[in-house]
């Protein structure tokens, strides 16, 4: 197939920035900031510099507080020090001709009082346990149980949206193109959003509506930030990962989808399928749908997709762009190989969380691999 009829080179724009191709970098958490302070390196900057051919990269999930951080060595977005750390990843990138949205990240139970300010217990929805998630707190911790966390008060949610504002402000200070609001996963504003994590009787919970408000809130306050055209919002409807689960994904996911729509945001990510945990066999169309009929923006597809497996659904128009994940992490130059329909390197899933330039910055390109044949 010519590069000029590949559905995955078409270019699109997302709002104003103008992406060559339709091969996304999924947002990886990979571990490896720069303690103490959880501070983005020039490590950090040389493994997304080396990604910069991607249509645009989306950033490993990044706390927007301290409050927000639920495993040890992810990056921050809230001091100083991290806005430069993120300063030499946003240049690296722009010097090799990239884009790169931040994802905003808060863990909400997903944590442990020993990541947390003051060794308080995590924040909640509702004060319900996990059952079965895991993180881990230090480089020789293992992976530790998520304790019962505490249900927030009514009068804390102003203070989430601001630290989702802050990191927002931040982010631009850093110099990313835009941001992508993480609500999928079993994180915070999943948590809110889903029937089984969200059993409050207050405007926070209950009804669909209700669920949603603080999300909405939080993409609203993000919107005044950077703009409409450069927010998307990350969702998993029927992720079972971190001991989710909601009782009917169509009209819940559906619902978000259409007052994201009203907000004008660029677009939404959905996590149709995952290595993590999902409900559903294969992907949950019916779902796919509801969010399709709800928003009118850019749908950007993931989950477990082959180079082939994503023209198809751009060609049928179940996806407009798609991300891509575990093999990002082990071809740099994907694009050139999809291209080129050249073998793939195979992923070391020993190497994905921590460690250092091993299994991280080390997996060669094409053009390198002819070099040492
Ligand atoms: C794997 C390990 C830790 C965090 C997500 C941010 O699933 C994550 C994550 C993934 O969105």
């Amino acid at each position: 197939m010519s590069n000029q009829n590949d559905p995955l080179f078409q270019p699109h724009h997302l709002g104003e920035l103008a992406l060559p191709n339709r091969i996304l970098m999924s947002p990886l958490t990979r571990s490896r900031s720069s303690q103490p302070g959880d501070i983005p390196n020039d490590m950090n900057a040389r493994y997304y510099q080396q990604r910069a051919s991607a249509g645009l990269i989306l950033s490993e999930a990044t706390q927007v507080s301290p409050q927000g951080k639920g495993y040890a060595f992810t990056p921050g977005i809230h001091s100083q020090e991290q806005i430069e750390g993120w300063k030499k990843v946003t240049g690296a990138v722009h010097m090799a001709g990239g884009r790169i949205h931040m994802q905003l990240w808060h863990v909400g139970r997903i944590s442990h009082p020993d990541l947390q300010p003051n060794g308080e217990k995590p924040v909640a929805p509702s004060a319900i346990k996990p059952e079965g998630a895991k993180t881990f707190i230090s480089a020789d911790s293992g992976m530790v149980d998520i304790p019962e966390p505490r249900a927030l008060e009514i009068a804390e949610m102003t203070d989430i949206v601001e630290q989702y504002r802050q990191g927002a402000l931040n982010a631009k200070e850093a110099g990313f193109d835009g941001v992508e609001v993480h609500a999928a996963n079993g994180y915070l504003l999943d948590q809110f959003i889903k029937s089984g994590s969200n059993h409050r009787t207050d405007e926070y919970g209950g009804s669909v509506e209700n669920r949603l408000r603080l999300p909405l809130m939080v993409v609203e306050a993000v919107i005044d930030v950077w703009g409409k055209d450069k927010v998307g919002v990350r969702v998993s409807p029927t992720g079972s990962f971190n001991a989710m689960d909601d009782d009917n994904p169509a009209e819940t996911f559906g619902t978000f989808a259409r007052h994201l729509n009203d907000l004008g945001i660029a677009y939404i990510e959905v996590v149709e399928d995952s290595f993590q945990g999902n409900h559903a066999n294969g992907r949950p169309e019916e779902v796919i749908d509801a969010i399709r009929a709800g928003f009118k923006g850019t749908y950007i597809a993931n989950g477990a997709y082959t180079a082939d497996e994503a023209r198809k659904r751009i060609d049928e128009g179940r996806c407009d762009l798609v991300t891509f994940g575990r093999p990002f992490i082990a071809n740099p130059d994907l694009p050139e190989r999809f291209r080129q329909n050249a073998p793939l390197n195979d992923w070391d899933d020993s190497t994905f969380y921590g460690g250092d330039e091993h299994g991280y910055t080390d997996y060669p390109t094409l053009i390198e691999l002819e070099k040492s044949a």
